[in-house]
């Protein structure tokens, strides 16, 4: 495998599911896979999951971790081609990620939408230029527009807690103070929809997906309609996609409270965290044993397990 930044580039999800399984059962049983070989994190943006359970994942494969919070610890980076560079970055991402490739077996890349270009987040530039001049296999730690290994584990956790052949999933918008990202609901549904479930996805209106991935896909404008019977309640703020990057709503009536839960059929509660408490959910239902929030986010160490061990047995 080359890169990772997507539902297609892991192919049939049983067999992904299915090796999941082996590496959740046995960690270190690929250890030797990872000797002497190298992966470099870097992140652009904040993260607590993705920076320790990839670092873990790696380590379970016997590799050498480097982590680089960019906007810390390292230059100020130029992305832009053909410009003079008399402002305040002292360096160009095209001599970077060539120089960051050479170090590395590797590369993990974070970098959120940035929400001042609409075309440039769903072009995924930055990320297509680590692809195009790192020289080394990519993963994406959530790009502009996706966040492959969350929706992964997300999908691995409903596998493991489903009781039912189909569960019905719903996908639930939920009220946040400031703009986030799409990548999580896109890659959610995107994973989802190639997956042995029933999705729903609910949200007020004028925050519909791009159409890319939403097509397709069931819409409930009635959030306690969509619960109705619903095995797996998936909450996440987004931004609207229409009017790129605004916040539409903050409407509290769209927190996930013990009043809708009980619409559902004894549904676990799902998130990628972090989470806002007692805005995007009640303390009550993240507090129940409905909540399998933290096995959720346990589970991104498999993900991430998964995904380097294909690219460590193709280097
Ligand atoms: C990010 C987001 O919504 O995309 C990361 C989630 C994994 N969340 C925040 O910035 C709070
Ligand atoms: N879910 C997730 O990716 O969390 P972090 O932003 O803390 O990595």
């Amino acid at each position: 495998m080359k890169r990772f930044l997507k539902v297609d580039d892991i192919g049939d999800l049983q067999i992904a599911l299915k090796e999941a399984e082996i590496q959740k059962k046995n960690p270190f049983g690929f250890s030797y896979l990872g000797k002497n070989k190298t992966i470099i994190i870097l992140f652009f943006n904040s993260s607590l999951r993705t920076r320790l359970s990839t670092q873990r994942a790696a380590m379970n494969l016997g590799m050498n971790v480097i982590v680089l919070d960019v906007n810390k610890d390292s230059w100020k980076l130029e992305s832009e081609m053909g410009v003079i560079m008399d402002g305040d970055k002292p360096e160009h991402l095209r001599e970077a990620i060539p120089v960051i490739g050479s170090y590395c077996d590797i590369i993990g890349i974070r970098s959120f939408a940035t929400f001042e270009d609409k075309e440039a987040d769903y072009q995924e530039k930055l990320l297509n230029q680590f692809i195009q001049y790192s020289g080394v296999p990519v993963i994406s730690l959530e790009s502009a527009t996706r966040h492959p290994l969350q929706a992964f584990a997300d999908l691995f956790t409903i596998e493991e807690y489903k009781t039912v052949q189909r569960p019905k999933v719903v996908l639930t918008w939920a009220p946040h103070p400031r703009a986030l990202p799409q990548a999580v609901p896109n890659s959610f549904v995107e994973w989802m929809k190639k997956a042995d479930v029933e999705l729903v996805v609910t949200y007020p209106e004028g925050y519909e997906l791009a159409p890319e991935f939403t097509d397709g896909v069931t819409v409930e404008y009635d959030q306690e309609k969509a619960f109705e019977g619903a095995d797996f309640i998936y909450a996440k703020n987004w931004a609207s996609f229409s009017e790129y990057g605004q916040v539409l709503s903050t409407d509290r009536n769209w927190m996930v409270d013990e009043e809708k839960m009980a619409l559902t059929n004894n549904a676990k509660f799902m998130h990628c965290l972090p989470v806002r408490r007692n805005m995007i959910v009640s303390d009550g239902v993240i507090d129940s044993p409905q909540s399998i929030v933290v096995d959720e986010a346990a589970n991104r160490i498999v993900s991430a397990q998964v995904v380097i061990k294909r690219m460590l047995e193709k280097l």
